[in-house]
């Protein structure tokens, strides 16, 4: 092998289809880690080695090892999990990680906290529901997102079944994780037949995101991903998909070859041919990507590299056929709709604001326990949303009183639906203290902030106007802050770069504006915006539009001239 790999390329290479040493490493007493290659296996089984980093220092100073422990995140395809997996994952919050459940921008559930010794315990949680955090993280295909609200048509049902079907087909089919997780001290087997027909024995460079999503609707926030497939219906009837390629938001700073990049619209898939097309693309990246520097191995530096034309040409030869072009489509929003709304099967559903998409009880709002208590009796689904929130779907009409007493009992109902709409519709990423590549804080700082900005926005008239607002601790993006209207991304302690500017659908990146703001600055920037914005905005018009038609920032128009 080349010896200008990258160490996780060898690291994958060794590990005997992601076995590595991690049976040794859970063995070990000694330490609350892992052995040091097994770190990077273990992201392939949906989980992270961290520290608390508010205790790092002192744990330093005390010669004590970094307190570690694990992070786990479930695969969820759609997002939609039964009250029982609700339940469980409740549960094995209390028991194993640090008591909340953090929904996550890609509709699924994380649990941080948990110690080496219960991460057995915790995999053996998940699969007694029949869940599991097989690429959770990793190299390889990660959780797959949809439309939340697939009972609102048979069209969405439809993408929510090819969610779930693409998300089937691109799991690692390596036995690892059973061996591991689900058959206690069990020693891996020795030998290994070659079980990765797509993957191979390497895996993928880089992670791997694809997304689904139903117009007018884009809460999937389908053009970061490496693959975004828009429905097409004529009549009610799924047609296919238009396939987006190369979308993805990380970048470093300092470093302008990386970059955030929207996705490029490359054509149009029948709805028969859609996980074949995502397989395609998958391999291409496979063969193409860079192996050699991490900081470039998405999928959006392979196709700036070779060029889009070259890689849709590699695309059709792999198919054996030519994508049609792309049809007319258009979408309103990446927001989430709160409140109540009903269905022609007199079913109704709830989508309740989650601040930071962190599930937990404080004094007088004891969300935990309510959402514990609905998921006793709820007969539908909890659907989590890539904006952080959760749905209560398909609820029985007897059922609609007893949740809303239940909410109103845990001081839930009505407060979280009567937030500003900025707050409502604001994301955070973790950030501190568990996220080790956190400059600043995010989901723990950004509620204090919007205490302040909710001023300014009342004080102007705009408590309705949903300006999408996220903020992310580092420039990874997780959060999707390049899609924000405004957008914060943490540079030190109490220190972001604002960006203004990308558009309320999805469908613009934004643009930097200031860099090195404490929280005075961002106040001080900001209201004169909004209050030009209350008083000069067009009917409709949205702030990152409005920013960009003033003239206060330029519109970026693709990846590449997003520093510029
Ligand atoms: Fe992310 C790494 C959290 C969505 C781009 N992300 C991380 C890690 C694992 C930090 C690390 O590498 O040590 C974070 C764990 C923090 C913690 O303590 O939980 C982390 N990412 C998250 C979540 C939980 C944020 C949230 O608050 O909801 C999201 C989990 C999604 C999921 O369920 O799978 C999350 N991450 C995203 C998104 C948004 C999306 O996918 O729609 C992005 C931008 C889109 C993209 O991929 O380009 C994103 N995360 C990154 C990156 C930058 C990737 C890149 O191409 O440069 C990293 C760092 C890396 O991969 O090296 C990263
Ligand atoms: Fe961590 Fe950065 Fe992702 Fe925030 S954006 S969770 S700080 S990696």
């Amino acid at each position: 092998m080349s010896s200008k790999l990258s160490e996780v390329e060898i690291v994958k290479d060794a590990s005997n289809y992601l076995r590595g040493s991690i049976v040794e490493s859970l063995g070990n007493r000694v330490t609350g880690a892992l052995n040091h290659d097994d770190t990077h296996l273990i992201k392939f089984h949906g989980s992270y080695q961290q520290t608390d980093r508010d205790l790092d220092s002192e744990r330093k100073l005390q010669k004590l090892e970094p307190l570690y422990s694990f992070m786990i995140r479930v695969r969820v395809p759609g997002g939609v999990a039964s009250p029982a997996q609700w339940q469980r994952l409740d549960a094995l919050a209390d028991a194993y990680a640090n008591g909340t459940l953090k929904l996550t921008t890609r509709q699924t559930f994380q649990l941080h906290g948990v110690l080496k010794r219960h991460l057995r315990p915790t995999f053996q949680g998940f699969n007694e529901v029949l869940m599991d955090s097989i690429a959770g993280c990793g190299d390889v295909n990660r959780n797959v997102m949809c439309n939340t609200n697939p009972h609102e048509s048979a069209v969405h049902a439809e993408v929510y079944a090819a969610a779930v079907a693409i998300s089937a087909h691109l799991t690692p089919r390596t036995t690892a994780y059973w061996e591991l997780w689900l058959n206690g001290e069990q020693q891996p087997t020795a030998e290994v037949v070659d079980d990765e027909p797509i993957y191979g024995k390497t895996y993928l460079p880089r992670k791997f995101k694809i997304a689904l999503a139903v117009p007018p609707y884009n809460d999937a926030d389908i053009f970061s991903n490496d693959i975004g497939l828009i429905a097409i219906e004529e009549n009610g009837r799924l047609l296919g998909y238009n396939v987006a390629v190369g979308g993805g938001l990380g970048m470093t700073f300092g470093l302008p070859e990386t970059y955030p990049r929207l996705a490029d619209l490359i054509g149009f898939v029948p709805a028969a041919d859609v996980v074949d097309l995502c397989e395609k693309v998958v391999t291409i990246q496979r063969d193409w990507g860079n192996r050699e520097n991490r900081k470039l191995s998405r999928l959006k530096y392979t196709i700036d590299r070779v060029g889009l034309p070259a890689f849709q040409a590699e695309l059709h030869q792999r198919l054996g056929y030519a994508l049609a072009p792309a049809r007319p489509y258009r979408f309103q929003t990446s927001a989430d709709a709160f409140g109540w709304s009903g269905d022609a099967t007199g079913l109704s559903h709830l989508t309740l604001f989650v601040e930071g998409g962190r599930v937990l009880d404080r004094p007088g709002y004891t969300l935990k326990t309510a959402l514990r208590e609905i998921a006793g009796f709820h007969t539908g689904e909890f659907r989590l949303t890539g904006n952080q929130n959760v749905i209560l779907a398909n609820i029985e009409p007897a059922h609609r009183p007893r949740i809303q007493a239940v909410l109103e009992a845990h001081g839930i109902w009505p407060g979280t639906v009567r937030q500003t709409a900025l707050r409502q519709n604001a994301l955070a990423c973790v950030a501190l203290n568990t996220c080790s590549q956190a400059f600043a804080e995010a989901e723990r700082y950004l509620p204090q902030l919007l205490d302040k900005l909710d001023v300014v926005i009342r004080a102007h008239g705009l408590a309705d106007a949903g300006i999408l607002v996220r903020m992310t601790g580092c420039p990874n993006g997780c959060a999707r802050p390049y899609l924000g209207e405004i957008g914060l991304v943490g540079r030190a302690i109490g220190r972001y770069n604002l960006y203004l500017g990308a558009n309320h659908t999805g469908e613009r990146l934004n643009k930097l504006y200031r860099e090195m703001l404490d929280e005075d600055g961002i106040l001080r920037e900001l209201t004169p915006l909004l209050a030009a914005y209350a008083a000069q905005r067009e009917p409709q018009e949205a702030f990152g539009d409005f920013v960009v038609r003033q003239g206060y920032v330029a519109a970026t128009t693709h990846g590449q001239n997003f520093h510029a």
